[in-house]
């Protein structure tokens, strides 16, 4: 006869050898109950700075397959309606087939509601991250009193966000810290979507791997004239970092794209950085890291009021090769005003519903003219 305490006994038997059996069996359940999981279960990840939701398991393309790359989108809270519109346009289009990851950065806590509508449309693993505060905060380095009158000028003159600090913000955080987020720190490449902006044609390719394949760094779909108003001494800055530097400036560069005299002058030509698919180590380097912080201590980023546009267009057209800035031609995109139509064969390929009679590529404002005259 079995005492009551021996059948317990023999109950708990059976579930630790149970147990055991699974964990070697089963490699998802021992990750899930071993001690360190369940560890973090109660205290929580550690980390603080985000929150995700892991790879989905119906992945249709393998690892192998894709790139190391994920979407980036910078939002407030009150970004979310035009951020659903590009999320959703870009899943459409082209990611339902790929499933890359996204990252959303921002400098306060993103809501409830936020993340919920993403997660909505998305099935992709998805990580909502904060921004730390001195990557984002203007530093107390920068004379506000200068800083103050600067913008108190541009309001008279009526550049466009000439008064607002937190667009200045934004733009130094682009232009020099986003690509040094720890939630970027596991990809080498970048999309960067913004609020409120059109994809207008199927992708049947992955353009990440034009990327890697191509050794691209940087890649566009519109290019146009900075207003000079907004960097009247960034071009002093850019040329007397390359008198410093001039081993690293690349080897059979874009200069031609940016300046039309050699480098004496800037033509304001750059690339709309609204739109960018890059390499993420290539701002990492130490040429680009080199060029943006020297560019920082000037404090044109508040002094003025340098856009993330032109700060990444002459880095990238001034340390690699022209080969490596990549024109996507077939990616139909809009941000207003202004938005590239891929023409003919092209916008038959991708299924586009633009106009192609709209598109900024020759109009009188685009630089993609002196683009195509570099090849
Ligand atoms: N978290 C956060 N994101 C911002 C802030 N300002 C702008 N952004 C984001 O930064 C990117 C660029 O800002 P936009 O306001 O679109 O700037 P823009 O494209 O020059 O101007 P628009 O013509 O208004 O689109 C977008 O992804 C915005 O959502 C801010 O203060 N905080
Ligand atoms: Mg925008």
């Amino acid at each position: 006869m079995m005492t009551p305490m021996r059948y317990v006994v023999l109950v708990l038997a059976i579930i630790i050898s149970l147990h055991f059996i699974l964990s070697f069996s089963h490699e998802e359940y021992g990750r899930a109950t071993s001690i360190t999981h369940l560890k973090e279960q109660l205290q929580g990840s550690g980390k603080t700075t985000y929150e995700s939701r892991p790879a989905p398991t119906t992945d249709h393309t393998s690892n192998t397959e894709r790139a190391n790359a994920t979407f980036v989108l910078l939002a407030r809270n009150s970004d979310l309606n035009g951020i659903v519109k590009s999320v959703k346009q870009n899943e459409d289009r082209f990611n339902k087939e790929y499933q890359y990851p996204y990252v959303f950065l921002n400098e306060e806590p993103f809501s409830d509601e936020f993340k919920k509508m993403i997660l909505e449309i998305t099935s992709s693993k998805v990580e909502f991250g904060l921004v730390p505060h001195d990557h984002w905060f203007q530093p107390d380095w920068i004379d506000e009193k200068k800083a103050a009158e600067s913008r108190g000028q541009m309001i008279k003159d009526q550049v466009i966000y000439g008064g607002s600090v937190p667009y200045r913000n934004m733009c130094r955080f682009n232009s020099g810290f986003f690509y040094r987020h720890e939630l970027l720190a596991k990809y080498k490449y970048y999309w960067r979507i913004e609020p409120d902006v059109t994809f207008f044609c199927d992708l049947h390719y992955d353009p990440f791997k034009v990327m890697q394949d191509g050794n691209k760094v940087y890649g566009f779909t519109i290019s146009l004239y900075e207003y000079p108003k907004t960097i009247p001494t960034l071009w002093d800055a850019v040329k007397e970092f390359i008198g410093n530097h001039s081993d690293l400036v690349a080897p059979g560069n874009a200069m031609s794209f940016i300046s039309d005299d050699n480098g004496r002058t800037y033509n304001n030509c750059h690339f709309w950085s609204n739109f960018e698919i890059g390499d993420l180590d290539f701002w990492r380097g130490e040429a680009y890291s080199k060029f943006f912080d020297f560019l920082d201590k000037k404090g044109g980023f508040y002094y003025e009021r340098w856009g993330d546009a032109p700060v990444h267009s002459i880095g990238a057209a001034l340390l690699a090769k022209k080969e490596q800035i990549h024109f996507f031609n077939d990616i139909g995109y809009r941000h207003n005003p202004f938005q590239h139509c891929p023409q003919g064969d092209l916008h038959h390929k991708g299924k586009c519903w633009c106009d192609p009679t709209d598109n900024f590529d020759y109009e009188g404002y685009s630089c993609l003219r002196r683009y195509d005259a570099m090849f």
